[in-house]
C-alpha cells in the first residue's frame, strides 16, 4: 500500500499519534546505529560497553566509547524526520515522542513532548550523590585521559546520564510510555530493530489496544509481522511524506 493510501485509511478515525523511535532516526545526522549494516555492536561488544559491569571493570574504556559518541554528536543536526515530528505535534496530533535515543536530536528539533526512555547521553551524574552535570561540550569529550570524579562527593567517578544493559528503565518514564500509547490510536514504530526490551514491547502492547501500529524502516524487523503497515525506505524521506499527507487530510476534515 502506497502511503497516500495508508494516511486515507488511517484519517477514517481520530489521528492521536505516539512514535516510538530508535537509532535509525539519527543515522541521517551523522549518528551511528548499533546493529544492522556498519552498525555499533559489529566492533565493538554491548557487554564491553554498555553494562554496569563493564564501567565497574574498565571505567575508561567505556569513557572512550561515549566521548567518541559524542565528538559525532557534537556536529549532529536533527534531520527531516526529527522535523517531522515536531510537525505533527505542532498540529495537534502526536501525544508523544518514546525515543531509545539518547542524542538528544528531537529536542533541538523543537519536539516538546520526549521520553528518553534510555537516558541521555549529553549528561553524566554520579550514581553516589545523584550529582548531575551537561558533557556536551567540546573540552569534556576531547580529553580521553581523565576518568572525571564527582565534584560534588569526589568519591565516585561519574557516569553517562545514561540506561545500560541490565539496568531498569526509570519508572516515571516508561509509565509515561504507556500512557502515551493508551492515549493513542496510531503508534509510529521509526528506525527500531525492535529487539531491545521492554521498548520493543510496546507496539505489541499496541496492538493488544487495537492502536494501529505503522513501521518506518530500511527493512524488515521483528515488528514487520505484527505492523499494520510497513512503510520501507529512509525514513528522513518517507517520514516527511506521511506527516505532511495526514496533516492535510486532518485540516480538511
Ligand atoms: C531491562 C544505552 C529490566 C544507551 C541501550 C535476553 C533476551 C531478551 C532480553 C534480554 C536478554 N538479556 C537481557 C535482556 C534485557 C535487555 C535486552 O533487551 N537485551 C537485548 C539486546 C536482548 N534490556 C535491558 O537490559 C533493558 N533493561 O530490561 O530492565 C531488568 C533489569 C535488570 C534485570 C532484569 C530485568 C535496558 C535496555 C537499554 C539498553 N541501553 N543503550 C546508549 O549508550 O545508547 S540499548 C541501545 O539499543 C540503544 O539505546 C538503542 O537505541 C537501542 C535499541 O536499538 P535501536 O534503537 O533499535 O537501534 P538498532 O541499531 O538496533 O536498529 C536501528 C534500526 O534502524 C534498524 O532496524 C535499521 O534497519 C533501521 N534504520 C537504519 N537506518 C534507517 C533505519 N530506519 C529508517 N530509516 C533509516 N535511514
Amino acid at each position: 500500500m502506497d502511503i497516500d493510501s495508508i494516511v486515507q485509511e488511517l484519517a477514517l478515525s481520530e489521528i492521536k499519534i505516539v512514535s516510538v523511535v530508535g537509532a535509525g532516526i539519527s543515522k541521517a545526522s551523522g549518528m551511528p546505529t548499533f546493529r544492522g549494516k556498519d552498525g555499533m555492536w559489529n566492533q565493538y561488544r554491548a557487554s564491553d560497553l554498555a553494562t554496569p559491569y563493564a564501567f565497574q571493570k574498565d571505567p575508561r574504556l567505556v569513557w572512550e566509547w561515549y566521548r567518541a559518541r559524542m565528538r559525532l554528536l557534537l556536529d549532529a543536526k536533527p534531520n527531516p524526520a526529527h522535523k517531522a515530528l515536531t510537525n505533527l505535534e505542532r498540529e495537534g496530533l502526536a501525544i508523544g515522542i518514546v525515543t531509545q535515543n539518547v542524542d538528544g536530536l528531537h529536542e533541538i528539533a523543537e519536539s516538546k513532548n520526549i521520553v528518553e526512555v534510555h537516558g541521555r547521553i549529553r549528561y553524566a551524574r554520579c550514581s553516589l550523590c545523584n550529582y548531575i552535570e551537561r558533557w556536551d561540550s567540546k573540552e569534556k569529550s576531547l580529553k580521553d585521559s581523565d576518568l572525571p570524579y564527582c565534584p560534588n562527593c569526589e568519591k565516585q567517578i561519574i557516569r553517562p546520564d545514561v540506561v545500560w544493559f541490565g539496568e531498569q528503565i526509570e519508572s516515571k518514564r516508561w509509565d509515561k510510555a504507556i500512557e502515551w500509547t493508551l492515549e493513542a490510536t496510531i503508534m509510529l514504530v521509526i528506525g527500531t530493530s525492535g529487539v531491545v526490551v521492554p521498548v520493543s514491547s510496546l507496539p505489541i502492547f499496541a496492538k493488544k489496544n487495537n492502536i494501529k501500529v505503522i513501521e518506518f524502516n530500511i527493512e524488515t524487523t521483528p515488528i514487520s509481522s505484527i505492523s499494520d503497515y510497513s512503510i520501507f525506505g529512509p525514513c528522513e524521506e518517507t517520514l516527511p511524506v506521511f506527516t505532511q499527507k495526514i496533516i492535510e487530510i486532518s485540516r480538511r476534515q
